[in-house]
């Protein structure tokens, strides 16, 4: 089932998710829908939060198809290494129309568990190391725009404060 994607300035997508405990069934089928969510969109990832559970679920999938190619489903992701340093355009599917560069390490080492509780290491370089940040950020409650400079960010508030006020005008 494709569910409805979380975009800002919901609070939802400030709230931090809590680790799953067991892995059930429905965690199983949660993890499929956020799959399929993600593939719709389309988008390279998508974390629980963005569709308004808030559970440490992440999936990925960087290999530019609209269908599972290389999918990744982490449970539980944790950053265990990172190193280096990149600073690459990002956007969000919780942040429509709107992109800016982002430092993120260049590589990363996540350690989780997979949809059969089995415990999974991740080496991940470039999109998809940032990807893992990007979407473990999400578990935090945190979004690209948080990343920001002071300057830039409000400069991104002010552009979505006007994106809302010409939409609620259009309702109208
Ligand atoms: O689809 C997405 N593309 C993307 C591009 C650069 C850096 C991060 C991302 S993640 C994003 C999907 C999303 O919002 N996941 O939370
Ligand atoms: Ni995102």
């Amino acid at each position: 089932m494709i569910h409805t994607i979380l975009t800002y300035p919901n609070p939802e997508l400030k709230k931090k998710s809590a680790p799953v405990t067991i892995i059930t069934d429905a965690v199983r089928e949660l993890a499929r829908d956020m799959a399929e969510t993600m593939y719709d969109a389309p988008g390279v990832g998508l974390a629980a939060p963005q569709i308004g559970v808030h559970q440490r679920i992440i999936v990925i999938d960087v290999s530019g198809r609209d269908e599972p190619n290389d999918l990744i489903i982490a449970i539980n992701p944790v950053i265990v290494h990172s190193e280096g340093e990149t600073y690459e355009e990002e956007g969000c599917l919780s942040v429509p129309n709107y992109a800016a560069n982002v430092r993120r390490h260049a590589s990363v080492v996540v350690k989780g568990l997979d949809p059969d509780g089995n415990e999974k290491t991740w080496h991940a370089e470039d999109l998809l190391a940032i990807a893992f940040q990007h979407e473990i950020d999400h578990l935090e409650g945190i979004l690209f725009v948080d990343h920001l400079s002071p300057l830039k960010r409000d400069l991104f508030q002010r552009k979505a404060r006007k994106a809302a006020e010409a939409a609620a005008a259009g309702e109208k």
